[in-house]
């Protein structure tokens, strides 16, 4: 599995329509609210260019992309966060997910309702932030009401721990999102264990019709979207959904049409690559295949991505970049110029990289 993104926002934004567009499943559809009660799950293979220019060097066939899963949830209302709505349940949908797509309308319709009557991306953003907040809030005070006698006698860890979430709780009192600290690996830990949603990374997805793209809801949440540091990104999701419903070789064809160079898709997947610092490398001792890892991941922990017992017994790793892959054109010439390497158990793998694991168990 590559990672997983969950699909937030209020009712009748858009979520499931775009959660159809990227996956080409069928989620239902319907222009009322809380139309989605269970939450969907799809997982969509990672396009990736590099792959298929790989595959052909390498005389490889079938390669094997690197895989996004995403995972549409009910909308969320105001008072979510003390089981409004479907509330809890989609709370808990999303406190497994890698990262968060908030996805607002940015959309005129007279036929779609919104659930405050009124457009108003800011304040639909807040509404969702604040109960986003609340969840996270009740959960860490049912901590440390838990663990505050062991660390009044003196407990050592449970003392730190108490210390981590009355920083946290500090933060969220005042309305903001955890992610926007930089985390220490014992925060890590405790946002971990109690899966708190804020601390996870966001991207604000601004749900348009694809003849008005740059209206006023739009410039307001590119605003909002900046001073909180986050991912921002436009789509089309009714027209995305659409195309994803025309057979694969008209998709092309009708992009071109409207003028637009890349579907919405890649242009999502690209951004929750760098939402989440993500890399790819590659694998083509047998089959080819495409893994996802964060950036900064040192070769024996990138090796047990694909398998525990190659973390365990890792001895070395032979890598060639895909620049020098394509640059050589093929692999024999890749030796040839000495472009193959031998790297430890430090080497830190980059992107592109193309990586055979030596191991002994
Ligand atoms: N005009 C217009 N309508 C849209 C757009 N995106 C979605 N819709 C419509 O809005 C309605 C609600 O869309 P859904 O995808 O079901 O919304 P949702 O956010 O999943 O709603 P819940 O599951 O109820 O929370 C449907 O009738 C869609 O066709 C858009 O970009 N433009
Ligand atoms: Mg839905």
């Amino acid at each position: 599995m590559g990672f997983n993104c969950g699909i937030i926002g209020l009712p009748n934004v858009g979520k499931s329509t775009i959660f159809n567009a990227l996956t080409g499943l069928d989620a239902q559809m319907a222009n009322y609210p809380f139309c989605t009660i269970k939450a969907n799950q799809g997982i969509v293979p990672v396009p990736d260019e590099r792959l298929s220019k790989i595959a052909e060097i390498l005389k490889k066939s079938h390669p094997i992309p690197t895989k996004i899963e995403f995972i549409d949830v009910a909308g969320l209302v105001k008072g979510a966060s003390k089981g409004e709505g479907r509330g809890n349940q989609f709370l808990d949908d999303i406190r497994k997910t890698d990262a968060l797509i908030h996805c607002v309308r940015c959309f005129d319709s007279g036929n779609v309702a919104h659930v405050n009557s009124k457009i108003d991306p800011v304040s639909d953003v807040e509404i969702i932030n604040t109960e986003l907040c609340l969840a996270d809030i009740s959960i860490l005070e049912r901590a440390r009401e838990k663990i505050a006698k062991l660390a009044a006698s003196g407990d050592k860890d449970a003392k730190i721990k108490v210390e981590i979430i009355n920083k946290f709780l500090s933060h969220l009192d005042e309305g903001k999102l955890l992610n926007i600290l930089e985390f220490s690996e014992k925060q890590k830990l405790i946002i971990n264990e109690y899966g708190l949603i804020t601390a996870k990374p966001v991207l604000y997805l601004a749900n348009v019709d694809e003849s008005d793209t740059n209206n006023e809801y739009v410039k307001s949440l590119t605003n909002y979207s900046k001073e909180s540091g986050s991912e921002f990104l436009i789509l089309a999701g009714k027209l995305e959904e659409e195309i994803s419903e025309l057979p694969m070789e008209e998709r092309q064809e009708y992009l071109q049409e409207l003028g637009i160079k890349e579907s919405g898709l890649i242009r999502l997947i690209h951004s929750a690559y760098k939402l989440l610092d993500f890399i790819t490398y590659y694998t083509a001792a047998t089959d080819l295949q495409a893994w996802t890892i964060k950036t900064g991941t040192a070769a024996p922990q990138a090796a047990g991505k694909i398998h525990t017992d190659f973390e365990r017994g890792f001895i070395r790793a032979e890598v060639f970049s895909y620049d020098d892959l394509i640059e050589s054109g093929s692999e024999h010439i890749v030796k040839e110029k000495g472009h193959l390497r031998s790297e430890g158990k430090d080497y830190i793998i980059k992107e592109g990289d193309i990586v055979k694991f030596l191991f002994n168990v």
